[in-house]
């Protein structure tokens, strides 16, 4: 059994290879939620989808997320619709009185409709519909997710971090703001000065994530603060990560990064934008895996490979990298149980 906690990129790169190394049935994804948001009524769960869509076989991969081939009709009428009637675009967040009841914490994810700020694709708005539906109906984000799960023919077991709501705001010079408001609309310009994990205090991971925890984990190339981050901000998660064997792949080659906003967003929370940065904020890790050309040296047990990931066979490496960690940690630090 192995446990992959997951972003929306680094991650989902690893696991297009990884059931070369890892068995799919034997896989638990844990997907991060902070990213989520409400969008026009609708829960878009960007890092849970891009594993729903990639175990799928439909992910987009020239931008890892969405739908490949997607029409984004309703997205280019809504947008027709808010010229047309001279609206304001960009985003624009709902009130008080616009929460759902017994979701707080809402208005900081929840965004009007009106020109949606993000682009979504028709048949992926229908899986943020039929979410939203069920929720609207007492099921749980993990239960919704099992479901969109065995629609889209997953062969792993896909969780969502939380049933709880947690949204990542982003503090910069210009403000508070959402990550997707930060990320998609204002693309990393502000500067980030801290980085919060609203509700994360309240919020639990679920007991299938518990269970997850207990077996051994990959942390996969993924962004340490606003992928990783929102799931040991949760009380028991860290803990957990300390007595289970925890491989960590850095998304870093030295201070280089392959993609995405993990150089400000590491350096905006106080960790240098490095891979002794990630080591920084992997306390919990037993074993890293590092690129070749990394220079890093690190007091914990490194495996080192190509860890550019662009393809099926590269991810099958780094995969394998993985693998040849997770035996590290088991023998240094993890306790298996
Ligand atoms: N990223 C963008 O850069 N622009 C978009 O318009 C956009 C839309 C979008 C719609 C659904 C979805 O699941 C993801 C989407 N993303 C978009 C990606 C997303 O903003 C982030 O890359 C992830 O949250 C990072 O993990
Ligand atoms: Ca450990």
């Amino acid at each position: 059994m192995v446990t992959f906690l997951a972003g929306g990129t680094g991650t989902p790169k690893l696991l297009n290879g990884a059931e070369a190394v890892f068995d799919p049935s034997a896989t638990t994804v844990v997907a991060n939620t902070g990213d989520d948001v409400e969008l026009g009524g609708h829960l878009v769960c960007p890092d849970v989808d891009t594993v729903l869509f990639h175990g799928g076989g439909v992910l987009d991969t020239d931008t890892w997320w969405g739908i490949d081939g997607d029409t984004t009709a309703t997205h280019d009428e809504l947008q027709r619709l808010a010229d047309a009637a001279g609206l304001d675009v960009g985003p624009q967040y709902l009130g008080d009185d616009a929460q759902t009841a017994g979701r707080e914490i809402a208005e900081w994810r929840r965004f009007s409709g009106v020109a949606e700020f993000m682009q979504i694709g028709d048949r992926d708005r229908a899986v943020h519909l039929t979410r939203t539906s069920l929720l609207d109906e007492g099921w749980s984000l993990t239960e919704v997710t099992r479901t969109l799960a065995e629609a889209f023919g997953l062969g792993i077991d896909l969780l969502p971090m939380s049933d709880d709501p947690v949204a990542t705001i982003v503090h910069t010079d210009e403000g508070a703001m959402h990550f997707q408001e930060y990320w998609v609309h204002r693309r990393g310009d502000p500067e980030v000065q801290e980085v919060e994990f609203r509700g994360a205090e309240t919020a639990t991971p679920t007991p299938e994530v518990r269970s997850a925890l207990s077996d051994p984990v990959v942390v996969g190339p993924s962004n340490p603060v606003t992928s990783i981050g929102p799931m040991t901000a949760m009380a028991g998660v860290a803990e957990a990560l300390e007595s289970t064997p925890v491989v960590a792949v850095s998304p870093f080659v030295g201070s280089e990064v392959f993609s995405g906003p993990a150089p400000a967003l590491m350096r905006g929370v106080g960790y240098d934008a490095s891979t002794a940065g990630v080591a920084a904020a992997y306390p919990f890790a037993d074993a890293f895996v590092l690129d070749d050309d990394d220079p890093t040296e690190l007091e914990r047990p490194v495996v080192r490979t190509d860890t550019r990931i662009d393809d099926e066979i590269d991810a099958a490496r780094v995969a394998r990298a993985a693998d040849a960690a997770l035996s590290e940690a088991t023998s240094v630090g993890g306790d298996t149980g």
